[in-house]
């Protein structure tokens, strides 16, 4: 019997499989060899045994880049936001991780590196008073950063609990001016395929793509991470800049974002885009509605074995629950 703590990478499959394997299966069966054609070969010569194995090892064949240096970044802690239990270890949260763009694997660290993140820039497009760009750093002078312990839940039911540093999203948003009839917030990923392998996988949506309602977006939990653990972001957690929306299941929370843009039209999310049966918009957490591949009732922390209960908008409803009364035609959760 194995005693102790479980590194986050020994999370057992069942309990973790990933997002994508349903999705790969899908491409390959769906489109053939357009979609998945290296990988059905792999398949096809009984090399392995799996899509998303086989995408990996495809992704992880490059050479070993020295670990990015994250620089400190200390702010003071918003006490408001008490997490109710403990913080996942560093090592847990910044080595079991989901960043598609550079493998489906959770030990994507080491093909993150590859991520140039400075210089970087934002663009803000849309329906804002003037679209522009404007420089990490020149953004971040304009925000006052605090650190903020939020708990995260993926839909695979792993969850940890993590000290972010950032800015509320509603500053950035004030920042860009939206117009009146703005409805929708716009999110893209970076998409470079020098040094993003997941993008040779076309049956992918690419860019990573995420939206939240205005009201979602200017709730005061709504937050954007600049660092985590008092330091900048590793590659891998999304540096230089991501969204954390901890009531969301976590895919909503979209990494090293480069472009953000204001419509009136709702948008179709990466996974949306990919299995709309399997994630909607919304995507509120909720352990009385199952995902059609995962029971959300229980959740395994980072870092343990114990496998604890789900709550309702991950324990946010004080702060968010509101936002969705009225909402009664729409598919609020997963
Ligand atoms: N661009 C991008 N953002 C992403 C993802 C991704 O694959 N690509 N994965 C999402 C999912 S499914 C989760 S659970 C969280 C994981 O964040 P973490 O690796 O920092 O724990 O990032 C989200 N943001
Ligand atoms: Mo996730």
């Amino acid at each position: 019997m194995m005693i102790g703590k479980r590194r986050g990478w020994e999370i057992p499959e069942r309990e973790a499989t990933p997002e994508a394997l349903v999705m790969c299966r899908r491409a390959l069966i769906g489109r053939g060899p357009a979609g998945g054609g290296v990988v059905a070969a792999a398949l096809a010569r009984g090399a392995l045994s799996n899509p998303a194995q086989a995408q990996w090892r495809l992704f992880s064949g490059g050479p070993v880049l020295p670990a990015p240096v994250l620089k400190p970044l200390k702010a003071a802690r918003n006490d408001a936001y008490v997490p109710g239990r403990d913080i996942t270890e560093e090592a847990q949260a910044t080595s079991y991780n989901n960043y598609y763009e550079f493998g489906l694997s959770k030990a994507v660290a080491g093909a993150a590196r590859a991520l140039v993140s400075d210089p970087w820039s934002v663009e803000i497009a849309g329906m804002v008073a003037t679209p522009r760009k404007i420089g990490f750093e020149d953004l971040l002078g304009k925000m006052t950063l605090e650190e903020r312990v939020y708990r995260h839940r993926c839909v695979e039911t792993w969850a940890m609990t993590v000290p972010w540093v950032g800015f509320p999203l509603a500053k950035l948003v004030a920042f860009c001016e939206p117009q009146a009839g703005a409805k929708y917030v716009v999110f893209k990923t970076l998409a470079d395929p020098k040094t993003m392998p997941g993008l040779g996988q076309r049956f992918y949506p690419w860019p990573y793509t995420e939206g939240l309602t205005m009201e979602e977006a200017t709730n005061e939990l709504t937050f954007i991470s600049v660092g985590m653990y008092g330091k900048t972001l590793p590659p891998q957690n999304g540096a230089p800049l991501r969204l954390t929306v901890p009531w969301k299941y976590g895919f909503k929370s979209i990494k090293s974002i480069v472009k953000i843009e204001f419509t009136d039209k709702r948008p179709v999310s990466f996974w949306e885009g990919l299995q709309e049966s399997e994630y909607g918009f919304w995507a509120n957490v909720n352990p009385a509605v199952a995902h059609p591949r995962w029971s959300q009732a229980k959740e395994t922390l980072l870092g343990s074995d114990e496998r604890v209960p789900t709550k309702i908008w991950n324990g946010y409803g004080d702060q968010v629950a509101s936002l969705y009364t009225g909402l009664t035609k729409e598919r609020l959760f997963v």
